[in-house]
């Protein structure tokens, strides 16, 4: 049965450390650690404390302990919750956490905690799912998106929509009810103009994903360009180490290098790609064409290099790829090769000698381009199941607005109206079902 019961579990990393943190939740928990805990009583005590003592069991001492108890509902998951902090090693940590069981623990499930804090009203489920987001944030930006989704960000607009269709559905079932009479209760150009606003929150929330989820996944930023042009050079120089290999043979990178890539707060997957090349056959060049675009269109970002000595021979390419141009920075590479006559076009292009190292020009531009890309304040969303609920109810509210439009009948559109509510609802949990809660939590970590 959920939420019942003491649970326990290791909430700290399992492998040897300084210190190990022992994490036991639910009714009991406090009588329990009492049994085997030589220091102050616990159960006695009155708030949220920390107590020195040790662990002692079957008149053996396992380890000198901290213990913080916090007593419900001031606690993470609302109960009475008591985190034992023991010396960091995978051996006392497991004794102490089978001492529990055997007086009656159980062991954690992964989310647990985090499912019986949701369980109990701490937060909601939008909410609870920035937990794992946060602890699984691996640049400062997904953590900040992580941080403000916790805080309620997502929610809050969630219930903001929901609140304007609620209205909304009210109006209509009041007019329902008296449908016999023929009243029309809600003015007609009123509801359209409150469906179109909930619909246009909807979107802009939609559209954020594609940014949310590159920050939380990593930015693909792909290096795209003719063979030679030095695209491997420059990965490696991002990197500051020799990880692609580099010659001046032509063709040199044949499959696809991905390394992960720090900037800006952001975390990047910064992606060499073979060149393409021009053979003399015009089919194959323009299949060499296709390619390229074809990772341009999967990129976040694109650093489309030309080597400056050559930049007349990638005419087509520039003009096949200009369609991208919002997500493409372009970049001259070898500027230490390039002679003072020789004319360069007078666009966007930044100048870079990435042998020598001296691409201060392209990181400016790349993160000019990220703060206008990714570093928005604006609510943004992460997560695929979020985006999967808002694109139902989008299409519910769509078609609630296409009969409202039409005249059609107030039952449909109130059919449709339910729909999309129920979608929201799923977002932070006003609507769920025990299968879906499993596949959320079950993707937490043991101890969390
Ligand atoms: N002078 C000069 N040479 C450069 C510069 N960048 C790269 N090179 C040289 O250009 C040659 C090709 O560099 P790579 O980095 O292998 O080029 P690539 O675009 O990865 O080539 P492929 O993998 O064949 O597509 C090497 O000999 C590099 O040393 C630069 O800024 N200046
Ligand atoms: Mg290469």
């Amino acid at each position: 049965m959920l939420n019942e019961g003491v649970i326990v579990a290791l909430s700290t990393a399992s492998n040897r450390a300084a210190l190990h943190v022992i994490r036991l939740s639910g009714q009991g928990c406090f009588e329990m650690v009492d049994k085997v805990f030589v220091g102050r009583k616990i159960s006695d005590i009155k708030s949220n404390a920390l107590v020195y003592g040790k662990i002692c069991s079957q008149n053996e001492d396992i380890d000198e302990v901290v213990l913080s108890v916090f007593k419900a509902p001031h606690s993470f998951t609302k109960e009475d919750v008591v985190e034992i902090s023991c010396h960091g090693s995978p051996l006392i940590s497991q004794k102490i956490i089978d001492i529990m069981i055997e007086l009656g623990a159980k062991p954690a499930l992964a989310g647990e905690f985090t499912q019986r804090a949701y369980l109990n009203g701490r937060f909601d489920l939008a909410q609870a799912e920035a937990v794992a987001d946060l602890i699984n944030a691996e640049s400062e930006q997904a953590r900040k998106i992580a941080l403000s989704q916790l805080k309620g960000g997502v929610s809050n607009q969630i219930e903001m929509i929901r609140e304007k269709l609620l209205e909304f559905l009210s109006l209509l079932e009041l007019e329902l009810d008296f449908g016999e009479e023929d009243v029309e209760f809600a003015n007609r150009e009123q509801l359209l103009e409150r469906i179109d606003s909930a619909e246009s929150y909807i979107v802009k929330l939609i559209n954020s994903f594609g940014s949310g989820n590159a920050i939380k996944k990593g930015i693909p930023l792909v290096i795209a360009g003719k063979p030679n042009a030095g695209k491997s050079t420059l990965l490696n120089c991002l990197l500051n180490e020799e990880r692609a290999i580099v010659s001046d043979i032509a063709g040199t990178t044949r499959d696809t290098i991905e390394e992960s890539f720090m900037f800006n707060d952001l975390l990047f997957r910064l992606i060499d790609t073979a060149g393409i090349r021009h053979d003399a056959e015009s089919v194959i060049e323009q299949m060499g064409i296709e390619r390229t675009l074809q990772k341009i269109e999967k990129a976040e970002i694109v650093l489309y290099m030309v080597d400056a000595q050559h930049i007349d021979d990638s005419t087509d390419e520039i003009k096949a790829i200009e369609k991208y141009h919002d997500k493409i920075i372009w970049v001259l590479n070898k500027s230490d090769l390039l002679s003072s006559e020789k004319k360069i076009p007078e666009n966007d292009w930044v100048r870079i000698s990435a042998k020598k190292g001296e691409i201060e020009s392209l990181l400016n531009r790349l993160k000019e381009l990220c703060n206008t890309k990714y570093l928005s304040n604006d609510i943004t969303i992460s997560n695929t199941r979020h985006l999967s609920a808002l694109k139902e109810s989008l299409i519910s509210i769509q078609k609630a607005k296409e009969s409202l439009k039409q005249g059609l009948s107030g039952e449909i559109v109130v059919f449709e109206l339910k729909s999309a509510l129920e979608h929201l609802g799923s977002i932070t949990g006003k609507i769920t079902n025990d299968e879906v809660l499993g596949s959320i939590f079950s993707k937490f970590c043991i101890g969390k």
